[in-house]
């Protein structure tokens, strides 16, 4: 059997932001299941497809070009495919840039939301939605028990302008689904990570920054705020819960979480222990990467995907925290071979 063996089953799903971290690993597991996969992409001056070129040749697979404030490019996917399914995971994701240009990262993730789902409502009414909602909406916030963390009923009080934009785009979701009867889901996802996470969120830049220390290519690693505690989970795993999600006969919100929190610091620990390394004679605190508001905490209690997905966790912090690592040092030692190392 070749990797291109899969028959259609006879669905077709889209994925907008199928070349960033969840994207691609959605769309490599829908491949596999025989969905059509129609991911979508937006125009990059330099070529973006890192994640997804080994699916380039799967007859399953299919590019097109849109973007998230398009809304024409939408209604003409949604015309062509009448799709089965849509999970929405573009978005200009990255907290602290957001802070910088709040107004393109509220336009991208309210308005394309509602794009898509006024797109739905109007030209396929049939296609079950994933809303690709996160644990930052919870912001700061004190209405959980320590023990468990936020659940799908916590109050919400975002602290970024990316928090408030996801805090619309899933309200908005939650609407389209009981004015409209859309299968509309949102799933509430805590910080998930994996060997494709982009290098600037702070797991990867610890891991790449340990791999190259490791390797003598670099000295100091410019880091903010080491308190801040987050719930970390596998991409791979959380992509398996957006299937689900759209897989159930009601439409509904969930949290996905691995129910367990770690400071940044701790995971600075796990990188470094494994490296051999001691990050105390590495790490520069830089007042550069701190935010003007913070999310000092987050723990998510995924008990109702449990319970109604039958969906749990497989990979915590400790592995994940390796397996990143050991990916990076790997690929930095191909690169070193290949002689296409930058200092
Ligand atoms: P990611 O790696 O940053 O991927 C985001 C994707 O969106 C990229 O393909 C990006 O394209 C695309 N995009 C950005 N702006 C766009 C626009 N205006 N039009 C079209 N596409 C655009 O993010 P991720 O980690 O995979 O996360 C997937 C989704 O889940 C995002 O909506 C994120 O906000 C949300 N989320 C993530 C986490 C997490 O911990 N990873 C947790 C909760 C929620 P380029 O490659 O061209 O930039
Ligand atoms: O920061 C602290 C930073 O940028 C985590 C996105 O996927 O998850 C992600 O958002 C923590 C924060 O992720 C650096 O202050 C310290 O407290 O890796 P991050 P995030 O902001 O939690 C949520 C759920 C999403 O929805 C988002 O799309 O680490 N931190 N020093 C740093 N963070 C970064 N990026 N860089 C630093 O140097």
């Amino acid at each position: 059997m070749t990797a291109f063996a899969n028959e259609w089953n006879g669905k077709t799903a889209v994925i907008t932001g199928v070349n960033g971290q969840d994207g691609s690993y959605l769309a490599d597991m829908l491949v596999a299941k025989g969905y059509k996969t129609i991911g979508l992409k937006r125009r990059t001056s330099t070529i973006s497809t890192g994640r997804i070129d080994h699916l380039y040749e799967n007859p399953l697979f299919k590019l097109h070009h849109y973007d998230l404030t398009d809304s024409a490019a939408v209604s003409h996917i949604l015309m062509q495919y009448q799709p089965d399914e849509f999970y929405n995971l573009a978005a200009q994701s990255h907290v602290a840039v957001s802070f910088e240009i709040p107004e393109y990262t509220s336009d991208g993730i309210a308005g394309g939301t509602l794009r898509i789902l006024e797109g739905i409502r109007s030209l396929s009414p049939k296609t079950r939605y994933y809303q690709a909602s996160s644990s930052e909406m919870y912001g700061d916030s004190t209405d959980y028990d320590p023990a468990l963390g936020y659940n799908e009923n916590s109050r919400m009080m975002p602290v970024s302008p990316y928090a408030v934009a996801k805090l619309h785009a899933h309200h908005m979701t939650r609407v389209y689904r009981n004015a409209y009867g859309l299968h509309a889901s949102s799933g509430i996802l805590f910080n998930h990570e994996s060997p494709r996470r982009g290098e600037t969120f702070v797991t990867r830049k610890i891991t790449m920054a340990a791999a190259r220390i490791k390797m003598g290519l670099q000295k100091e690693l410019h880091l903010g705020n080491l308190g801040a505690k987050r719930d970390w989970g596998f991409a791979g795993d959380y992509v398996e819960a957006m299937w689900l999600m759209l897989q159930q006969p009601e439409a509904d919100d969930y949290v996905i979480a691995t129910q367990h929190t770690h400071t940044v610091r701790e995971f600075l620990d796990v990188v470094f222990e494994e490296a051999g390394l001691d990050w105390h004679k590495y790490v520069v605190i830089d007042p550069k990467y701190f935010r003007p508001n913070e999310v000092p905490f987050l723990l998510g209690d995924p008990a109702k995907a449990k319970w109604k997905l039958g969906w749990q966790p497989k990979v915590d912090m400790r592995l994940l925290a390796k397996i990143m690592f050991k990916s990076d040092m790997a690929e930095l030692t191909k690169q070193m071979q290949g002689g296409i190392v930058v200092v």
